[in-house]
This record gives C-alpha cells, structure tokens and sequence, in this order.
C-alpha cells in the first residue's frame, strides 16, 4: 500500500517537473541567490489547454450582477474590516453547499491535506499575499497549505477572495538534497524519500486583490511578517493594485517581500523573461527591489521547492518579545454558538487574530479595546471590554494552553457571544489588564503622500491634504474614519477620530482618500502625537 503512493508521488512529482520552467528561466533570469543548478530532464510545456481555459474562466468571472453585493461586503470590510476564516463553522457549511455550482478551477497537485500538519508544534512566522486581483494567491495557498483558502458562499460564487484566507503549512528540509531540492512540505523528501528535519511552522494570511477590498488588505498586513507578491507571468506589469500593495507594504512597512512570478507555463520562455525584466523593472526603486523573483505555477505545484528555500531565507522568524504585556490585533470575532443552543451550554465570544507580542493562557483576564461598539443617537461609543480566556484555538494545531506571536489563534472568551457576532470585535486590540494601549480619539501624524493614486488604471495626482477633508486611517486591523482638524508645518497633520480606536503605537498609518466612491490610498503617517481619553473598564 506504501509503495503504490511512493511510486505515484513520483510520478506525480515527474509530472510537476516537466511543466517547469525553472531551469530554462532560472539560468537567464534569476538572480544570484536564487540561482541553482540545472537538474537533468527538464523541459518547457507550453500548456495551451490551461490557457483556454483561463480565458473561458475569465469570461465566467465578470459578471455584473452580483458586484453590488461584493460592494456591500467591501463597504461592511472597510467598517468592520478584516477577517481570517479561523472558527467560521456556519460560514463553512454554507460555503460546501454552494461549491457545487462553482466551476471554480482547483490546482492539479494537492500535495498535502492541511490536516497532516503536525498537531504538537505552534507557527512561528505570518506570511502574507498581496497582488492584483486573479493573478493565483489564493491558488498559491492551497498548493502550499492543501487548503483552497475562499470558504465564504460569496467568494466561491463569485470566485474571487473578500475575506482574509488562512492556513498553515509546515516546512521540511531533507539532510541528503542539496537547495533548494532539500525543502518540501512534506515530512517525506519527494526526491529521495528520506525523512526530513521539520524547519518551521508558517500561517498563511490570504489577501484579496480587489480593488474595492483594499481596507481588507491593509487590515490583514497588519498581522504579516513578510509578503508573498504574486504577479502573473501573462499579465502586463505593473497592474494597478500591484501597485497599490506594493505601495501598501511600502506605506505599512512591511520590507520582507519575495515575488512569485506565476502563471510561467502559460507563456513561453522569451515571454517569461521579458515579463520578467518587466517585473525587475517595476521594482526598481522600491522596498523589493531585491526581493527574490521565484518563476512558477501554482496550479501545477512547479518551483515550490524554490519558493519555500526563498521563503527561508527572506522572511526569517522575526525576534519576539514574549516578556511584553500581551497584545493583540483581532482580525475577526465570532459567536460559534449553532442557533437554538440552550442557554447552559452557550459558549462566549471568540476572537480570532495574532499576538504582536507577550504570551496569553487560558484563565487569563484580559481587556478588549476600543470594546463594543454602541450606538448613542447618532454617534458610536465603544465600551472597553474585560473578560477571560475560555480555551485557546492555535492555527489548524487545536486547542492549546498558551498562544504566542506568529501564526493566527483564536480567544474563546466568557463574552456575550452576540457581542462578537459577524466581526463586530474586528479591529479591536486584545490587552492584558493594567498594561493596556492607548485608546485615543485624535491624532498627529506626520503625513507622506504618495506622488500619485497608484491603484487605479488611470493614475491620477494626490493632491495636499485639506483642512476638513475625511480621511481613512488604517491602524493595525482597525479602520476609522478621520476628520482633518489642523494642518500644521513641515508635513504634520491633526486628525480628529469618530469612532474611538485602540492604537498601537510603534505602527505606522495607512492613509486612504476617496475617489468616485473608493477608498483609495494615498500614503502614510507616523505617529507623532496623540491625545489618550481614560477608559473604564467594566465586566
Ligand atoms: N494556468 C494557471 N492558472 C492559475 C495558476 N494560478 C492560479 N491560476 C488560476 O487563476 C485564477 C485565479 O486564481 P486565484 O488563486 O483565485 O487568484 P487570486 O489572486 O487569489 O484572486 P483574488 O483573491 O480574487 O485576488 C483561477 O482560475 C486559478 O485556477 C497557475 O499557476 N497557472
Ligand atoms: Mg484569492
């Protein structure tokens, strides 16, 4: 039985091999680092079924009809912003219901089921995804995690991301291959079948590339440590919101960036080059100027040894301080209570997100803030919320006693868990007591506007920032919308926020403007001042 699934992973992986375009472009078109070298029988396929039936799934992909409810999410997102399926049972049922209508196109290799991740090891590291909407991150996600990341009905009807995706992934390195040959995500090397040494544990924190979902990217990048830029090889470069989050990452600091150049078997190899040289030339100037571009397929599994060695070795596990009081960023909040439960057995609130730092364990007490979001006549109030740690869920690991930074987990607390429906808690800041963040309601920034409105076809001028104008602040998950109260000299803005936001000082401030009825960003601030207001924090 063993060896019928060796020999067919061989095969498998034979397969896989063929459809690269590695060797061809990595000896024109790497760059040093990732340059390897060239292994025996490899060959360009050109594969003309799959580009028709791209462009058949493109033509599938437009229609008009349902955006205004894509919009509406958008609009919910840019409030509510982000999420990170993470204990969405409800949504997951409705969700296999309807991907039987979807002839949505799934990757030709699953080389491994998210559940053969090992239960005993927590993840380390966010790794992120960014790029212009179709260009194959979602697809990305499912061949290195086996988990297609769009769950949500809407998603999959309308075969785009709207929420943030998540999943974990192991990294194996094998002690006999030589790089990149020796990185897999499987324990079993798929070059030589020997055991391979388990490396690190990552979360996959999946983007949408949207142009109306921008708020639900720059809520996710403030959970990721670095970003997987993909760039499809049959598109011209740059588009549009490859620009924008590009500009995101730029604006939100965001530097550990590796580039995947997808789609490869899709062009021939001088297409691949030239697109290529385009790439090198759009981010000539930029934070990835030397990102690594790794060429590959996503749905077809090719490079993804390379990818993971790139991965390694650009987005390192950075340094966290686990003595800090903990923090944490919620990107979703739910109730996983199944309508009709008796009271008795009711489970409180959950929130879902990643530590920045220090540790939580179950028994903790912890506050929740700005808190729950209240309507007074026409204003909101939040109201600072304390509760305590119920159980822990760590990434696709399970229950856990303790959660750390890197990797998403989710809080079961003793809330009320209609206050965490639908995302209501997202944005929010996870604190221990007596050591919270400030909550604040104005801020100075000093503001850096970008040249110009990248995230559009047409790129049109950021003009200065004017007294009264609205402005979208984007501070870690949380979103608010901003009212410019002074413009002062040299670059510095004072903002006055309705509703409150919780506010992590050492980030930096996402800064959107909007143009025909979208938020679109326009650069960033650091924080300069801010004025804090006294929070009372109730049971
Ligand atoms: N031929 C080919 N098609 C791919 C590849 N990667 C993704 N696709 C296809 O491209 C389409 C879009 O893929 P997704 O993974 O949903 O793209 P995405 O970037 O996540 O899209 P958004 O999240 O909506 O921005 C799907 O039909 C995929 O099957 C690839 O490497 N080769
Ligand atoms: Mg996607």
């Amino acid at each position: 039985m063993k060896k019928v699934t060796k020999a067919k992973k061989a095969t498998q992986a034979k397969k896989t091999k063929k459809i690269a375009t590695k060797t061809e472009i990595e000896d024109t078109i790497l760059p040093a680092k990732t340059k390897r070298k060239p292994r025996a029988a490899k060959t360009v396929v050109k594969a003309k079924t799959t580009k028709k039936t791209v462009v058949e799934k493109k033509v599938k992909r437009k229609p008009r009809a349902t955006k205004s409810k894509v919009e509406s999410l958008a609009e919910q997102s840019t409030e509510a912003e982000a999420s990170g399926d993470i204990v969405a049972k409800p949504e997951k049922r409705k969700a296999r219901a309807s991907k039987k209508k979807v002839q949505k196109e799934k990757p030709a290799t699953t080389p491994k089921k998210s559940s053969q991740v090992r239960s005993d090891v927590h993840p380390e590291v966010n790794i992120g995804t960014a790029g212009h909407v179709d260009e194959g991150k979602s697809t990305l996600i499912k061949l290195l995690t086996g988990k297609f990341p769009d769950e949500h009905s809407e998603e999959l009807r309308r075969g785009i991301t709207i929420r943030l995706g998540y999943a974990d992934c192991d990294f194996y390195r094998c002690p006999n291959c030589e790089e990149p040959e020796n990185w897999s995500i499987t324990q079993e090397c798929p070059g030589c079948n020997e055991t391979g040494e388990l490396v690190r544990r990552v979360s996959f924190v999946d983007a949408p590339g949207h142009e109306i979902l921008m708020q639900v990217m720059l809520s996710g990048a403030a959970i990721m440590d670095g970003v997987m830029l993909v760039i499809a090889a049959n598109n011209k470069v740059p588009q549009p919101q490859t620009r924008e989050h590009l500009a995101a990452l730029t604006a939100l600091g965001i530097d550990k960036i590796v580039i995947v150049q997808n789609k490869v078997e899709l062009v021939s190899a001088e297409e691949a080059k030239q697109n290529y040289l385009d790439i090198k030339n759009f981010l000539q100037g930029t934070i990835a100027e030397n990102a690594p571009i790794i060429p590959m397929s996503a749905m077809h599994g090719a490079n993804l040894d390379l990818l993971l060695s790139a991965l390694h070795e650009f987005i390192p596990t950075p340094e966290r301080d686990l003595d800090a009081p903990m923090r944490m960023h919620v990107a979703r909040s739910f109730d996983i209570n199944r309508p009709g439960t008796q009271v008795k057995f009711l489970k409180g609130g959950v929130l879902g997100g990643s530590l920045m730092q220090g540790k939580v364990r179950v028994g903790d007490e912890i506050v929740i803030l700005p808190g729950l979001k209240r309507r007074v006549g026409r204003n909101i109030e939040f109201i600072p919320v304390k509760t305590r740690v119920e159980s822990i869920r760590v990434g696709t690991t399970g229950k856990s006693e303790e959660g750390t930074p890197g990797g998403l987990i989710a809080l079961q607390t003793n809330i009320d868990p209609s206050m965490a429906r639908s995302d209501n808690l997202a944005g929010s800041v996870v604190s221990t007591i007596g050591a919270e963040p400030p909550v604040i309601e104005s801020i100075t920034l000093h503001v850096n506007l970008f040249d110009s409105v990248v995230g559009s076809e047409i790129e049109q001028i950021v003009t200065p920032i004017a007294p009264n104008e609205k402005i979208l602040l984007t501070i870690g998950t949380g979103t608010a919308v901003a009212t410019v109260e002074k413009i002062q000299k040299k670059g510095l803005v004072a903002f006055s926020i309705r509703p409150r936001i919780a506010l992590d000082v050492d980030s930096k401030v996402a800064l959107s403007r909007q143009f025909n009825k979208r938020w679109r960003l326009i650069g960033w601030g650091e924080i300069n001042d801010y004025e804090q207001i006294r929070t009372k924090i109730t049971n």
